[in-house]
């Protein structure tokens, strides 16, 4: 347990071989603009692709006319949903197991709905040729509001649905509604509050796009494009668009970011391909900025209502809540087939309760599809706010210090693994300590004595905490597949004759350095050093099968296989030393890098020469194959609990009703490290989404269906200007289950700092009487919590 604070930037040039700090492999390329991302690929005779959208929420298509376009002579083609309809192509299912406009033949659902596309000589032709597109509308009335969604006589969304009558999407419930209002019934103190967690957008720097080429003549796709699921998505495009699989090469270059938005198949990458397909040209498509923000994947969205049992003295009893979650117009996101609301059965966070029960309505709009996980394991966000916020509010009723509360409450290190009232194992936690440490680095007690002062002169100091623990690394087949894929991973390693190494993975990095920590695995396990291990991804042809990456799953699924791939090439490597020692595979003891005679450390093969008398000329042990390489494919038993203790102080201007974020202390437990400087830059980024996220973005709409959150000057994202110096730290709680110990951590700082800014924002206006205002925290809505004048959800 070490305060990481104080660590200089010099201890990174370590090159360890295995765990530890070490710069990223990767980011020479990057840092020098050799990156290679999907734009950047150019083929030869190349044609690119602009889509027309919407401009209306909801409306009937009357008529499309393309003539004028297609008379361009730049103009290769001009297709309509009409023409997709006539291919089968028209509708194509997502990952949750709707089923997706790819261009609207019937009506538009939301405002930004891909129409018609464009294939032509260049991307300003295309876009050219789009104005020419006459498409006559008939506006019907949108449905914005969830509430109003599900009243009587609302307009029906989804008519393309057989026997659709209303504008639900699914409902879904877990827990113990009879124990749990038993246990409510019995307890002292109840309290309810009314929570929005706004629909914001994961806003990567790179926009979705895709390069399809199609070979007629072998009857091959290639496809480069933005995905962060490149083996789950071909394999979808083999079933919709009926090439055969192995004949779809998808490839995931390097990527500008994902944050969940890279995992839903866009119509765009289905017209890339038909537009190659007819074309017989290469043809590319890149969205901009606004087509990536009005019609991609969003996340949240999420109305919900917790309520919180406890006795008069501060002891949890049972938690309840009820959702309504917004859809947009298609459920257009990816998730376990038996969890439509994801992992928002977590929502009992970290504390030991006798009870507990959500129940939850999703609901169809008209508004972008999606319900992405937006760095967030299946709606572990949500579910981490809605707990972390009713904790609060219990504080505030019962007037008891949060920490105080939260150390009360918690699961107990001798009750791991832990089954949660709502079904989950938690495989391991040791929270108090963590608590603790986040408490001192912050100095709790000297910020409340501050805090006491400042409140005595009106000056408006906060302290939030916010105390999470996420389910990452789906998972187990048993309970998790998508569209009926098994969640498990594949990985192959090799080492070559020269004792240098080629790891292959199913996931795919965003930037998060796989390159360099898949190799630090590896490296750990069988002593090659990282500098001399590759590491292959996001090629379909040239890795095995894998769901891919997000929720945090590389470490905890990927991570774990790559761990089992090296020890099964080091078993084969024992058995060669064995050979070349002449000694029993008993009398071997392994120190990383080299076997060696028990007892005569000087007699010794390094993994290097047992590489090349693997390839060699010589004898091997009777029965072994050549060559020194593995494969494997990796069914996790359970996800991993990371968890993370979070303290946020915040002053707020009395006059301007403006919130800076002084001090964040984030202290994380995600197991065993692999490289902490990575590690660090993971929750670095993560925090900073989360002061976007308190303070400042929000995907809003008028009563139109207007999207109003359409450029970058509209939907505000945090800069190095709104967040303060990151102070960390970290205890180490390995996963029992997991091969090396390691449980994911990339999206842990965006799942808990929201809650830790409200807190600090709610407590700052403790004076005011405020016990909950709604995200994002502008100074608008600051100054209406402050007044009392705030609209109710
Ligand atoms: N690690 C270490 N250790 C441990 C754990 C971990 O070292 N224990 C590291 C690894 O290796 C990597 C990282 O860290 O590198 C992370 O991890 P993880 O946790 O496993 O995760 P992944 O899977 O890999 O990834 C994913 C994530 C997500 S999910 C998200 S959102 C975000 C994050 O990641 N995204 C991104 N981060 C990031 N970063 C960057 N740069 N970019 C991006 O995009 Mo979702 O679901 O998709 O929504």
């Amino acid at each position: 347990m070490t305060d990481t604070r104080q660590r200089s930037f010099e201890d990174n040039d370590q090159k360890p071989m295995g765990f530890g700090r070490m710069l990223r492999k990767e980011d020479p390329r990057f840092v020098r603009g050799r990156g290679r991302y999907t734009d950047d690929v150019q083929l030869p005779g190349m044609l690119h692709l602009a889509i027309l959208r919407s401009p209306f929420a909801h409306a009937r298509i009357v008529s499309v006319d393309t003539s004028a376009a297609a008379a361009l002579p730049e103009v290769k083609a001009v297709i309509t949903g009409a023409d997709l309809a006539g291919l089968g192509l028209a509708w194509m299912p997502t990952l949750s197991g709707d089923v997706q406009a790819v261009l609207a033949t019937d009506k538009v659902r939301f405002q930004g709905q891909e129409v018609a596309f464009v294939v032509a000589t260049d991307r300003y032709a295309a876009r050219d040729a789009l104005e020419l597109i006459d498409v006559e509308y008939d506006v019907l009335d949108p449905v914005i509001d969830v509430r109003q969604a599900l009243a009587e006589g609302a307009p029906l969304i989804r008519d393309d649905l057989d026997g659709k009558t209303d504008n639900h999407c699914f409902d879904w419930e877990t827990g113990d509604a009879d124990a749990t209002a038993a246990v409510f019934a019995k307890a002292d103190v109840v309290v309810s509050q009314d929570l929005v967690y706004p629909r914001v957008h994961p806003a990567p720097m790179e926009t979705c796009g895709s390069v399809a080429d199609f070979d007629p003549v072998e009857g091959r796709l290639k496809l480069w494009s933005t995905t962060q699921a490149p083996h789950a998505h071909r394999t979808l495009y083999a079933m919709v668009a009926g090439i055969p699989e192995h004949k779809i090469q998808v490839i995931s270059p390097d990527l500008g970011g994902g944050f969940g938005n890279k995992v839903p198949i866009y119509p765009g990458y289905v017209c890339s391909i038909v537009g190659s397909i007819v074309t017989g040209k290469p043809v590319k498509w890149m969205e901009d900025r606004s087509e990536n923000l009005i019609s991609t994947g969003f996340a949240r969205d999420y109305i919900m209502r917790g309520e919180i049992a406890a006795t008069r003295d501060g002891k949890i009893l049972a938690i309840r809540t009820n959702v309504l979650a917004d859809h947009g117009a298609f459920n257009g996101t990816a998730a376990p087939v038996k969890y439509p609301a994801g992992f928002f059965g977590v929502f009992t966070g970290s504390y030991d309760i006798e009870a507990a029960y959500c129940s939850m309505t999703a609901v169809y709009t008209n508004k972008a599809p999606g319900g992405v996980a937006y760095a967030c394991s299946f709606r572990i966000t949500e579910a981490v706010y809605l707990v972390e916020r009713i904790v609060d509010c219990l504080a505030y009723e019962l007037d008891m210090d949060p920490a105080a509360l939260r150390l009360k409450n918690f699961i107990q290190p001798d009750q791991f693994p832990y089954m949660s009232k709502t079904g989950w194992e938690y495989d391991s936690g040791d929270y108090e300590p963590t608590m603790r440490l986040a408490m001192e680095l912050a100095g709790y007690d000297e910020l409340r004595k501050e805090q006491a002062e400042k409140r005595t002169r009106g000056e408006l100091m906060g302290i939030g905490i916010s105390f999470f623990t996420e389910a990452v690394g789906a998972g187990p087949r048993k309970h998790m597949d998508i569209l009926g894929l098994g969640m498990a991973d594949g990985c192959e390693l090799r080492v070559h004759p020269t004792g240098k190494a080629v790891v292959r993975l199913s996931v795919q990095t965003q930037g998060q350095g796989h390159e360099t920590t898949f190799a630090q695995i590896i490296a750990e396990e069988i002593g090659i050093a990282p500098a001399d291990i590759d590491v292959v991804h996001g090629d379909t042809d040239n890795t095995p099968f894998g769901l891919g990456t997000y929720g945090s799953r590389s470490t905890p699924v990927s991570g774990a296989a790559a761990a089992l791939v090296a020890r099964k090439v080091r078993d084969k490597a024992r058995l060669i030393a064995s050979s070349m020692l002449e000694v029993s595979v008993a009398d071997l003891e392994w120190e990383k890098g080299s076997f060696h005679v028990k007892g005569d450390p000087g007699t010794a093969v390094t993994i290097q020469d047992i590489a090349m008398r693997a390839h060699g000329a010589g004898d091997l042990p009777d029965g072994l194959e050549g060559g020194l390489e593995a494969q494997i494919c990796y069914n996790p038993s359970n996800l991993t609990y990371p968890h993370g203790a979070y303290i946020c102080v915040v002053d707020v201007d009395p006059g301007t009703a403006v919130v800076k974020v002084r001090r964040f202390i984030a202290v994380d437990d995600c197991g065993t490290r692999i490289n902490p400087m990575i590690i660090e830059g993971q929750v670095h980024g993560g925090l900073t989404d989360g002061v976007g996220m308190a303070l400042m973005e929000m995907i809003s709409f008028d009563e139109d269906g207007n999207c109003l959150g359409a450029s970058l000057m509209d939907y505000l994202i945090p800069t190095a200007l709104e967040v303060p110096d990151w102070e960390t730290g970290f205890t180490v709680t390995p996963s029992p289950h997991h091969p090396i110990g390691a449980k994911g951590v990339g999206e842990s700082a965006t799942v808990g700092s929201p809650p830790a800014i409200v807190n600090a924002v709610v407590d700052a206006l403790k004076p005011y009487g405020v016990r909950h205002a709604d995200m994002p925290l502008t100074p608008s809505r600051v100054w209406d919590a402050m007044r009392g004048t705030a609209q109710p959800p």
